[in-house]
């Protein structure tokens, strides 16, 4: 991949007392299987290599075919501006263990991807999480990818194409990308049956790290450097928690009404439209919603404010000068220009907002995980007590009779 002129830009380093690891899991090998980023607390050191933002050039295909331009020309800008940021962790470096790790699953938004939120699942793994970044299969990232069986011809042919990631010799990667709305399709079926297939991989990307935690040995497709089997017995598994940002907030609402297992949710700028009305009175865990400034509107606050009832804890606060892909890593790569007319950035420096975003999401795990850690000093955070924060939101909303 190119080098950039990305001299101060980068995603910024976690802030936590972990150094951060970081690796790729796969089981299966199909669509039906499960994809995921893992971020954990490792052991320091000094000459650990770090992984691939963007880990390969079918992502940035992905992603000018979800942004509607050119592949072509977009594969060389995005590989020439992005081709060569790293994510700020060391690729497969062991595993540190301590306590056990309370455990975050994460869901990205539409046409994103599981390496797309860095900033936010590294500062979790340096403050003690185990968190699985899940890739989704459903058709609205931009790019993911699935292996299948080598066909006769394919296993005599001794060269076989360049793959993203080294999986084993009998099979071959199918890129699977984006599928945008057809002419005359209407939206809300699409969007709904791809929120409960979202919540069902966040589900089974838990059931895999269980499975890890039990010692049961579960074979990653992937050929990584990364011991599974170090993680035996590292989670609290009465402690888990999902996170997701805009399709991922709503995945993660439906995956607390379908999990019970899931003790509390954070929703970054949730998009509320791909969910069900019958699934709000039904999810009892407690939600925090943290939204952006700029990309809400009355419609989707008031589906929010559809899931306060009497007795369960949900709280909302805003980001003042953060837009919607605030949350995104790709916010720390732009310049100020061109990051504002591409709405990659807001008003506020994107470290303090992401900052804000962390803590505030750190206190609340804490509170509703019961956790014994000092990221109750966040506390006021989840009431939106900060210069930079709102508390609710900055929406008027006329409030509809339920
Ligand atoms: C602009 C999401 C770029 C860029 C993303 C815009 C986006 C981008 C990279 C793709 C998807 N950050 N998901 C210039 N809009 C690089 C250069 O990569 C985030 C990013 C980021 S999302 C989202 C969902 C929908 C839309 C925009 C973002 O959930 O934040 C529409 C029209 O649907």
């Amino acid at each position: 991949m190119g080098t950039a002129c990305s001299n101060h830009l980068g995603i910024p380093p976690a802030k936590g007392p972990n150094a951060v690891g970081c690796t790729d899991f796969m089981a299966d090998h199909t669509a039906q299987g499960s994809f995921f980023r893992l971020y954990y607390p490792c052991q320091p050191s000094e000459k650990a290599q770090q992984p691939d933002w963007v880990p390969c050039v079918e992502y940035f295909n992905g992603l000018a075919d979800f942004m509607k331009i050119n592949r072509t020309l977009s594969e060389r800008i995005f590989n020439y501006l992005f081709g060569s940021f790293k994510i700020p962790a060391a690729v497969d470096a062991p595993f540190k263990c301590n306590d056990k790790c309370p455990v975050v699953i994460f869901s990205h938004g539409l046409g994103a991807f599981r390496t797309l939120y860095s900033a936010i699942c590294a500062e979790l793994a340096s403050r003690g999480f185990i968190v699985a970044s899940v890739e989704h299969r459903d058709e609205s990232a931009s790019a993911t990818y699935v292996f299948r069986e080598k066909t006769a011809s394919e296993k005599e042919n001794k060269n076989s194409p360049k793959a993203c990631s080294s999986a084993q010799d009998h099979l071959v990667t199918e890129w699977m990308y984006y599928r945008s709305l057809q002419r005359g399709e209407s939206e809300f079926p699409l969007r709904n049956k791809q929120v409960k297939l979202r919540a069902d991989e966040c589900i089974r990307a838990l059931e895999r790290l269980t499975e890890i935690n039990s010692g049961v040995p579960v074979q990653n497709v992937l050929q990584t450097q990364f011991d599974f089997t170090t993680l035996q017995n590292s989670m609290d598994l009465c402690r888990i928690a999902a996170v997701g940002h805009s399709f991922g907030g709503a995945t993660v609402i439906e995956a607390l009404c379908k999990e019970v297992k899931f003790k509390c949710g954070v929703a970054l700028d949730s998009w509320m439209f791909p969910l069900d009305d019958e699934i709000f009175p039904r999810v009892k865990q407690p939600i925090f919603f943290i939204n952006s400034e700029k990309f809400q509107w009355a419609g989707n606050i008031s589906r929010m404010k559809k899931l306060d009832s009497a007795g369960v804890q949900r709280k909302m606060i805003t980001i003042r000068g953060t837009v919607h892909q605030s949350f995104p890593d790709f916010t720390f790569l732009t310049g100020n220009w061109i990051g504002k007319l591409m709405k990659l950035k807001g008003e506020i420096d994107p470290e303090v907002a992401i900052d804000l975003c962390n803590n505030a999401t750190l206190a609340f795990l804490q509170r509703h995980l019961g956790l014994q850690r000092d990221f109750n000093q966040w506390d006021p955070l989840i009431d939106g007590q900060d210069e930079n924060l709102i508390q609710g939101t900055n929406i008027t909303v006329l409030q509809s009779p339920m």
